[in-house]
């Protein structure tokens, strides 16, 4: 633990709230430099902070600031991690002991972000949408080290499903294999990120935070040592309607093809892509499922 503190830099907020056990969620930074153009991506991510805070839970925004792993930035902080946009390193869980070594900046994914929330004693994180198996995996292999992490790394993660660029149901049979539970919150189906539909079930629908919290408190009991994936749809006010979205998706994944996309490239290829082609709406939404995910994670953080 010792060696890990080396490298762990908590806000002075941040470490008061773990050291008087008060609610503390951790929100990633790779939604705010390949997510979201700027500046809606430092303002989005300012008002997730401001919106923890007014649900009582402190908020811990996680970065790799000069190979220091940070939870709690500073506003000049996340100010520059949002219009430096992708030249920031996305940070994944592979990605950290270099970043760290060399004393570089990253822009966490969910992957990195539960490792150091789970380093700093974090137990709920929000996000918007998570990695998963991408479609062509079967040939590609291309499988977000989210999946694994979820696995392995005690933290849940309140999230608006995942994104139709991914293969639905091939994450969810991973998920499976893993062990990681996959919640519904107020419903049986898995939301999609722009809707609330994929035609899918989660394992298990919850309709508390209450109720959430004692599942993850069972898994802590129990000593199983992975996460939780808790998923919360979109406000029906914000959905997309599906036509557009679909037609969006299937023409970033077109193009992704026809440019020879791959990797860590591919996620924030198709995440700019159907956020132009649907001009405004699309990140309007994004903004709100974030907020309405932020609202869950403290609430459960809260009722821990
Ligand atoms: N999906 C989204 N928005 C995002 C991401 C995924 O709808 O911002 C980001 C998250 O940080 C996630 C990462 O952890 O992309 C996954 O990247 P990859 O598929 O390369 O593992
Ligand atoms: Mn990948």
């Amino acid at each position: 633990m010792e060696n890990l503190n080396k490298y762990l830099s908590l806000s002075p907020k941040v470490a008061a709230a773990l050291q008087e056990g008060r609610p503390v969620i951790a929100l990633e930074s790779t939604i705010i430099s390949h997510g979201m153009p700027y500046p809606q991506n430092v303002e989005t991510a300012l008002l997730c902070e401001k919106t923890a805070r007014e649900c009582g839970a402190e908020p811990a925004t996680v970065a790799i600031i000069g190979g220091r792993l940070c939870a709690g930035l500073t506003e000049e902080q996340i100010d520059r991690l949002g219009k430096a946009g992708t030249k920031v390193a996305k940070a994944s869980r592979r990605d950290i002991p270099i970043l760290c070594a060399r004393g570089d900046d990253g822009a966490t994914t969910v992957a990195a972000t539960m490792i150091v929330a789970a380093l700093a004693g974090i137990r709920v994180f929000a996000t918007g949408g998570i990695g998963g198996v991408h479609r062509g995996a079967e040939k590609t292999m291309d499988i977000s080290a989210d999946l694994q992490e979820l696995a392995h790394t005690p933290v849940a993660v309140v999230c608006a499903g995942a994104k139709a660029i991914l293969d639905l149901p091939l994450t969810l049979e991973y998920l499976e294999t893993q062990g990681v539970p996959v919640l519904g919150y107020g419903t049986e189906e898995l939301p999609c990120f722009y809707t609330a539909h994929s035609g899918l079930n989660v394992d298990y629908r919850m309709d508390s935070p209450e109720e959430i919290a004692s599942a993850i408190r069972a898994q802590r009991d129990l000593g199983f040592p992975g996460g939780m994936l808790i998923t919360n749809p979109i406000p029906e006010e914000y959905a997309m309607p599906k036509d557009v979205i679909d037609s969006a998706i299937a023409r970033a994944l077109r193009e992704a093809d026809e440019q020879g996309v791959k990797g860590k490239k591919i996620t924030p290829f198709l995440l700019a892509r159907v956020c132009e082609l649907t001009g405004g709406d699309s990140l309007k939404s994004n903004i709100q499922l974030v907020l309405n995910n932020v609202r869950l994670a403290s609430r459960i953080a809260c009722a821990l």
